[in-house]
C-alpha cells in the first residue's frame, strides 16, 4: 500500500525543537494527497486507537516561549491542569477526546481536572472561571465556538496560567492569548470528502451538505475545502442544498427527511460529521431507500460510521483524530521546561474506504 504523507522538510533549530513537540507515538496516518486520488489502498492510522501524529512544521514556522508569553516555568508532574470540553459526551468524537486526555494525565502522573459545556458556550465560559478558580496551573481547551472568549483569556492572563487549545481554533493572538493551537486540517478533510464523493458518484449530479455547528471554524473548514475541490475536480457535482445539522445525529436525521423530498434527484449527502452522516443513513432507511442508493460521505472516523461503510450504507469516512491526549501534554512539557513549542500544530488523518473498512475499523474510535 502506497504511503502518502506530508513531506518532511529539512528542519531549522528552530523547527527541530518545535518538532519535538510535534510527537509521532505510534503509526503514521495515510493522507491522502493529489497525486494519490487514486489510490484506493488509503488506511486510517494503523494502529488499533492510534495515537496523533503532527504534520512536521514547515521551516520557519512561529514558535512560542514561557518567557515570550509571560508565565512561569513549572514542573508539570506537579501541576494541575485543567481541561474544558465542548460538547456533550453523546458523540464518540468528545467521548474518545475526554478519555484520551484522562489517559495521558493519568500515564504522567498530572492532576487532572474537567469539566463539560454541555454544547453551552456561556457554560463553557464559566467552566474555564471555574478551573481557574479551582487552582489549575495551565489550561487545554477544546473550544465550542471560535468567537467570545475574552473573559477567559483576560482571566487566565490575570493569573498568567498558560492556554492550550485543541481541536477548533479560537480567534485570538498566539503565544499571547494561548501558547498553541492542536488540531487537523479541516480544509484538507473537506477536498478528501470531496475525493471520495465525485468516486462515489463518478463526478456528477446533485449533491447536499449536512453542515456542522455555526460559528467554528471546523463547519467553514470543510465546507470550504469540499466546495474548492468539486469546482475544480467535478464541475458537473452541483450542491443543490446545505443545512445545518448542529453536528448532532437527530438533526442530521430531520434534515435529511426535508432534503430527500424537497431534492428528490440528490445523488449523495456530505455529513460534516459522523453523527450527522448516522441521523442521514437513519432518514434514507425510513424513506425506503436501499443502500447506496444515495451515497454519503462523512468526517470523524467512529467506529458506527466506518460500520456504515462496512454495510453499505455509507460511501467514505474522513478521519479526524480526537486523541489529542499526548500531544496536548507533550506541548505543555516541552513549554513549561523553558522550550519553543510550535504555535500551530496540525495532525495528520487518515481515510476509510470500501477497500479498508472492515480491515481499519478497530482504528476507530
Ligand atoms: C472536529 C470537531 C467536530 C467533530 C464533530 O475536530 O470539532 O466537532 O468532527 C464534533 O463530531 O461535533
Amino acid at each position: 500500500m502506497q504511503r502518502t504523507t506530508h513531506r518532511p522538510h529539512l528542519l531549522a533549530r528552530s523547527v527541530a525543537v518545535a518538532l519535538a513537540t510535534a510527537v509521532a507515538l505510534t503509526a503514521t496516518a495515510c493522507a491522502k494527497s493529489e497525486d494519490d486520488a487514486s489510490d484506493k489502498k488509503q488506511s486510517a492510522s494503523s494502529a488499533a486507537g492510534a495515537e496523533q501524529k503532527a504534520v512536521t512544521p514547515k521551516p520557519g514556522s512561529k514558535t512560542c516561549t514561557i518567557d515570550a508569553y509571560g508565565a512561569k516555568k513549572l514542573d508539570l508532574k506537579g501541576a494541575t491542569v485543567g481541561f474544558s470540553q465542548s460538547e456533550k459526551e453523546a458523540n464518540p468524537f468528545r467521548i474518545a477526546e475526554t478519555q484520551s486526555l484522562k489517559d495521558e494525565a493519568r500515564k504522567r502522573g498530572v492532576k487532572l481536572l474537567t469539566a463539560n459545556a454541555q454544547s453551552q458556550f456561556s457554560k463553557q465560559i464559566t467552566d474555564v472561571q471555574d478551573l481557574l478558580a479551582k487552582g489549575a496551573d495551565l489550561l487545554v481547551v477544546a473550544p465550542l465556538n471560535s468567537d467570545g472568549w475574552d473573559p477567559v483569556l483576560q482571566a487566565a492572563a490575570a493569573k498568567k496560567v498558560p492556554i492550550v487549545t485543541i481541536d477548533r481554533k479560537i480567534n485570538a493572538e498566539a503565544c499571547k492569548d494561548y501558547v498553541s493551537f492542536i488540531a487537523s486540517d479541516f480544509v484538507e478533510q473537506g477536498r478528501r470528502a470531496a475525493d471520495q464523493m465525485i468516486e462515489a458518484t463518478g463526478g456528477k449530479g446533485e449533491v447536499a451538505i449536512l453542515l456542522g455547528a455555526a460559528g467554528n471554524n471546523v463547519t467553514t473548514e470543510r465546507t470550504k475545502g469540499f466546495k474548492e475541490r468539486v469546482a475544480e475536480k467535478a464541475p458537473g457535482l452541483k450542491v443543490v442544498a446545505e443545512q445545518t445539522g448542529d453536528f448532532a445525529r437527530e438533526k442530521g436525521q430531520q434534515v435529511t427527511e426535508q432534503l430527500i423530498q424537497s431534492n428528490p434527484g440528490i445523488k449523495g449527502v456530505y455529513a460534516e460529521n459522523d453523527e450527522m452522516g448516522l441521523g442521514a443513513v437513519a432518514a434514507l432507511k425510513g424513506a425506503g431507500k436501499k443502500a447506496g442508493d444515495i451515497k454519503i460521505v462523512t468526517v470523524d472516523g467512529t467506529r458506527n460510521a466506518v460500520q456504515g461503510i462496512v454495510d453499505g450504507w455509507i460511501s467514505g469516512v474522513v478521519e479526524s483524530n480526537p486523541r489529542f491526549g499526548p500531544l496536548a501534554f507533550e506541548t505543555l512539557d516541552t513549554f513549561t521546561r523553558g522550550e519553543p513549542v510550535a504555535q500551530d500544530i496540525i495532525i495528520e488523518d487518515g481515510t476509510y474506504n470500501a477497500d479498508n473498512a472492515k480491515q481499519d475499523i478497530g482504528k476507530a474510535f
